[in-house]
């Protein structure tokens, strides 16, 4: 039978009980399949006539047969065969992840179709989380679908404008708090403790982290080869998603529907890189950043609550963490949108400067087959894009005006 195992003490938990923590050890919680039971389920393939989505693998996800699920159709974005962006980095096998085509714009819509069905299973009635930005649109959008009451802790000024949009027109009760993600994620943990009619969904719940793991299992089924690629880039901020990714990589590994496993690569910013920083110093523990800083807001996180999970897939697949600055990631979105047509938001081009970062010094091998995740859409955050470029010209309305702004000849 399925179960939620604490990750330290493995103390086994039911699939219904509402728990955040280990009751013995404080530790974090996830979602351990009944591969068995999974395996026997898929033995038929039917799964596979369903289209590309979360729910294509509703047989590898923790929520009863007879349950509806709260979808708005999540997952199923394009993995995009990278040619030019592959030739300026010296690559030859680089695929794009582009999780910003996802329904709110962004990969959480993954883990909220999972996480708020099962909120809604359980009776839940009022879901809240803590949220650079992304995790506040998702829920806020999932929440309206299946009609119950959203509430959104999110720092105060630091969340790119598109998401705040979002999770205001859902309906959302959005709390500004004067400090950062980290000490508004505080008081939602202390909410939920408290007031059990409030059901937490940020990726401390397990249940998000499953529909999160549907990311590594799409990406073998879209490569040709039907397997792993070798490794797997990925913006970490508060390192739900690397855990998730990881954890679909392993249990399709499990089940043997793929041979080997991808070295999970983690990209953090300069100025908030926790796990990065212990991973580089062969270190079992995060040192806590408390004050973190970097355009790429959705990743501003200092107290990674995911960070052991993160820190495990990295060291389990033979990966690495890159520390990559604002400049490189700036740098990086402004390339992947000119060179390949992807528009995305400053987190998500933090993959693509760790990529560029580690195949110039050598650590990335040119015919490796590397998936980069572009975890959120560019829309989200138009103001830094707009920063970034060249102002528009303007011009009178007038024929000649405009070809002489082009620099072409008038006759
Ligand atoms: C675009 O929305 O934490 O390492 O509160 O929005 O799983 O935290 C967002 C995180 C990467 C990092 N890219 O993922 C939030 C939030 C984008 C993001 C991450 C986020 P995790």
């Amino acid at each position: 039978m399925s179960c939620q195992i604490c990750i330290n003490c493995h103390e086994k938990y039911g699939i219904d009980e509402i728990i955040y923590f280990c009751k013995k050890c404080g530790d974090i919680l996830e979602i351990k399949i009944d591969l068995e039971k999974v395996a026997l389920t898929i033995k038929t393939g039917d799964y596979k006539r369903a289209p590309l989505s979360v729910w294509r693998y509703r047989d590898f996800m923790p929520i009863h047969d007879a349950t509806s699920v709260v979808t708005l159709g999540e997952g199923g974005t394009g993995l995009h065969y990278s040619k030019r962006l592959g030739e300026i980095l010296g690559l030859t096998d680089l695929w794009i992840k582009n999780e910003g085509e996802n329904p709110t714009g962004s990969f959480k819509d993954r883990g909220m179709t999972v996480g708020v069905t099962k909120a809604v299973e359980l009776g839940a009635s009022h879901v809240i989380c803590a949220s650079t930005g992304n995790t506040s649109a998702s829920l806020a959008a999932y929440a309206a679908r299946a009609g119950i009451r959203c509430t959104v802790l999110i720092p105060s000024g630091k969340i790119a404008y598109g998401k705040l949009s979002q999770a205001m027109i859902h309906g959302a009760k959005v709390l500004q708090v004067k400090g950062n993600f980290d000490e508004a994620l505080e008081f939602v943990l202390k909410l939920a403790e408290k007031h059990r009619s409030i059901y937490l969904l940020n990726s401390i719940n397990p249940f998000r982290i499953e529909g999160q793991k549907s990311l590594g299992y799409e990406i073998c089924e879209q490569l040709c080869s039907n397997d792993a690629p070798d490794r797997l880039i990925v913006p970490v901020g508060n390192a739900g998603n690397i855990s998730a990714i990881w954890k679909g990589f392993k249990e399709f590994y499990n089940l043997d529907l793929i041979t080997k496993l991808p070295k999970m690569t983690g990209i953090q910013a300069a100025g908030s890189a926790p796990i990065a920083k212990a991973i580089k110093s062969h270190s079992s523990k995060i040192i806590p950043v408390a004050e973190p800083e970097t355009v790429a807001t959705a990743i501003r996180i200092g107290a990674p609550v995911s960070w052991k999970k993160a820190i495990n897939a990295i060291n389990e697949s033979h990966g690495i963490a890159e520390t990559v600055t604002d400049d490189e990631i700036l740098d990086a979105q402004k390339l992947l949108a000119q060179i390949e047509g992807i528009f995305v938001e400053p987190a998500s081009a933090a993959s693509i400067a760790g990529l560029r970062k580690l195949v110039r010094n050598g650590i990335i091998n040119k015919d490796e087959r590397v998936v980069c995740v572009t975890t959120g859409h560019g829309l989200k955050d138009p103001d830094t894009a707009i920063k970034m470029c060249e102002k528009p010209i303007e011009v009178d309305a007038e024929m000649s005006a405009i070809e002489k702004a082009l620099g072409i000849k008038t006759n």
